[in-house]
């Protein structure tokens, strides 16, 4: 037979060793374990004690019951603040992890940058917009007329040998091709001649495309920057200058720069231009396979506009003269930056492009 004080005794000691149990639960898992032990409905301790009260004399078991309902109230109350208390460390722990440190260094982001090539061009028709050369550009598709007529290589002419040419599957009402993918930015001379009386000084920037196998130095597809100077009094003597300073402004005065005859069928007469190679610094060695053991890189053909080209653009050559010039980017950017292989230029390899 139960009694009263074994009760309270019991009731004593479920109080003391709960609380003291709730003191070391760390986690929900534990406290979830805690609160069936002692107030699970079924097993819990106060639970099974308080079902035992049943067995007391009514006026016992009023007595014993407040005693009773006051430790419940009080496991209860105790299990609810350590629910809080659970919560709120979680809360905390979390924020101290995800903590934003503004004291920590930023990460760059990558950036893009412009082509090696777009950046030559540019530094290319900036040293002549300093010499008071304007800027055009021109079309990529173009006629054969423009091309190669108004320059003085009519159809038949051996010339158009030097252009090994990309056509337009297009034919006039003779059958004949007369589109092309231009060879040279120089369509360009007779296009402004013709739309503009002199004086002209203009750098026309531009891609040009021929069908030629590429090797170390050529592309099929490149950049020129064509150059044309027409007023009266132009002299051979301008060209030499102009091109002197280019070559300054944008290789410095210690490069070496050479002039040796050249034939162009739209200048008279014709040189081509070439820089010391920066590969054995003009040494002309036998195993070079940038200059193949000649010293020098040519960059550009020039010369003094064809009175014919004058004429037929509508310039008339007792009044006016010019001059002419066509130079290749990559070549020029090779170089600047010492690169052996044009081939890298349009490779898309990121590693390579990032040096820039
Ligand atoms: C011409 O294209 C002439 N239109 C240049 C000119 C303009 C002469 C005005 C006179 C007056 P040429 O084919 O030599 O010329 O090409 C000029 C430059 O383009 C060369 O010096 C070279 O730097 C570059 N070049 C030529 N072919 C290639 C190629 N396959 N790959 C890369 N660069 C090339």
């Amino acid at each position: 037979m139960t009694t009263a004080p074994e009760i309270l005794g019991t009731l004593h000691n479920i109080r003391t060793v709960a609380v003291a149990e709730l003191d070391g639960v760390e986690d929900d898992a534990a406290l979830e374990a805690w609160r069936i032990a002692y107030l699970g409905r079924r097993e819990g301790r106060l639970t099974l004690i308080m079902r035992r009260m049943a067995e007391l004399e009514a006026e016992e078991r009023r007595s014993v019951g407040v005693q009773a309902n006051d430790v419940k109230a009080l496991l209860e109350s105790q299990l609810a603040e350590k629910t809080e208390a659970l919560k709120s460390a979680k809360l905390a722990q979390a924020a101290q992890e995800g903590r934003l440190d503004v004291t920590l260094p930023g990460r760059r982001p990558a950036l893009g940058r412009l082509h090696p090539i777009t950046q030559t061009m540019r530094e290319i028709t900036r040293a002549f917009i300093s010499m008071g050369f304007q800027v055009v550009e021109g079309p990529e598709v173009e006629l054969d007329h423009y091309n190669f007529g108004m320059l003085n290589i009519p159809r038949g002419h051996p010339a158009r040998d030097m252009f090994d040419t990309l056509w337009l599957d297009h034919t006039n009402a003779e059958g004949e091709r007369e589109m092309l993918l231009r060879t040279h930015t120089s369509p360009m001379q007779a296009r402004i001649m013709e739309a503009t009386q002199p004086p002209v000084r203009v750098v026309v920037p531009g891609r040009v495309y021929r069908f030629e196998a590429t090797d170390a130095t050529h592309e099929w597809h490149f950049t020129q920057v064509e150059g044309l100077a027409v007023d009266r009094g132009i002299t051979f003597a301008n060209l030499k200058g102009t091109l002197y300073e280019f070559a300054r402004l944008v290789f410095g005065s210690e490069r070496r720069v050479r002039f040796r005859c050249d034939f162009f069928p739209f200048v008279e007469p014709g040189v081509d231009v070439a820089i010391d190679c920066f590969s054995c610094d003009g040494a002309g060695a036998p195993d070079c396979r940038i200059c193949r053991g000649s010293g020098w890189i040519e960059i550009m053909g020039a010369g003094m506009v064809h009175p014919r080209v004058l004429e037929m653009s509508g310039i008339d050559h007792t009044e006016y003269t010019g001059f002419a010039f066509g130079m290749g980017v990559e070549r020029i950017a090779m170089l600047k930056y010492g690169i052996d292989d044009i081939r890298y230029f349009y490779g898309n390899d990121a590693r390579f492009l990032r040096q820039f």
